[in-house]
């Protein structure tokens, strides 16, 4: 197995933005020059990064983001202008080796500061705001739903970005429509439950529950673009649907082998964040190649 990747470096790059998981730099200091996205092996748990990484992870969600990207093509327009290292600019070819398969060149949008999540299940921060509210962001829900239940219809559940590392906030589409304006996010309601709609379909025929998922849309040349990863078990709640018991918490596909150690272990959550056994890596990354396999049908990267 190759080693994790967890630290990018492309030599003098702007770094436009760092995540838990991703990096982005800008190709030149030009202002309009196209990104870099790279997916690391970093995995993220209980709001940390931890001290293991997950071996070709970042590959592993970047083939799958761009499944998705193709598989939505005629429904919204990508930011990716292409994932062939071949293709990236010559001044990249030093970097090649690190950057294989985990690499978008993206054209630069002008992002929209708000998360479009669209929920087809109650769970997580939805769930939560369901028990206080009996509502998720301020849209009313039938009485008696239980933890991880089928909503009666998907729902947009827009959320505004906290700096990295504090959680998205969930807001109001009024909010929205304040953050926004009334034209974009009529628009981005309507694409994203669309988005989720289909993808949610399609995942459903190879034994997946799309439970929640997560879209950053940007303005490129004044269209409304689909940006950043989409899809990938980082950007969305997947559930296998063999296991889906409504009535209580369902175990996501990919980390749930990663919160049982830490749990285990007694961590507090506080940094610095542990390492995870030999073990734990093996079974994560072996979980990470299952849902590439079963949403895309490839056997391999
Ligand atoms: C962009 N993010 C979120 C992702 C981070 C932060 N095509 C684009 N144009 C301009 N900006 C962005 C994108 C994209 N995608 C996305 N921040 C900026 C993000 C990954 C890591 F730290």
């Amino acid at each position: 197995m190759a080693n994790a990747l967890l630290t990018t470096s492309v030599g003098s790059l702007p770094l436009l933005a760092r995540g838990k998981v991703r990096d982005i730099y800008a190709v030149s200091d030009t202002p309009d020059a196209d990104l870099l996205f790279i997916a690391t092996d970093r995995i993220s748990a209980f709001d940390h990064v931890l001290g293991s990484g997950i071996p070709d992870k970042g590959r592993i969600l970047t083939q799958l983001s761009l499944f998705w990207f193709e598989f939505l093509r005629e429904l919204v327009p990508n930011h990716v202008v292409t994932a062939e290292v071949d293709e990236f600019p010559v001044a990249l070819r030093p970097f090649q080796e690190q950057l294989e398969g985990r690499t978008m060149l993206v054209r630069r949008a002008e992002m929209f500061p708000v998360e479009c999540v669209a929920r087809g299940y109650l769970s997580g921060s939805g769930w939560k705001d369901y028990q206080a509210t009996g509502g998720i962001c301020g849209i009313p829900l039938p009485a008696g739903l239980r933890e991880s239940d089928r909503l009666p219809e998907p729902i947009f559940t827009p959320a505004a970005k906290i700096n990295t590392g504090g959680h998205d906030e969930n807001i109001s589409f009024a909010t929205a429509v304040e953050t926004i304006g009334e034209k974009h996010a009529h628009a981005l309601r309507k694409l994203t439950l669309a988005i989720y709609t289909k993808a949610a379909e399609y995942a459903l025929t190879k034994g997946v529950i799309l439970a929640d998922t997560k879209f950053e849309f940007g303005l490129i040349a004044n269209r409304i673009t689909l940006a950043d990863e989409v899809l990938t078990p980082d950007s969305s709640r997947y559930w296998p649907a063999e296991e889906y018991r409504p009535g209580g918490p369902t175990p996501s596909f990919d980390k749930q082998f990663v919160r049982d150690y830490l749990e285990s272990i007694g961590w507090n959550k506080q940094a610095p964040a542990p390492a995870l056994p030999d073990e734990v890596v093996t079974r994560t990354r072996a979980k990470y190649l299952q849902a590439f396999q079963l949403l895309t049908g490839r056997a391999s990267l």
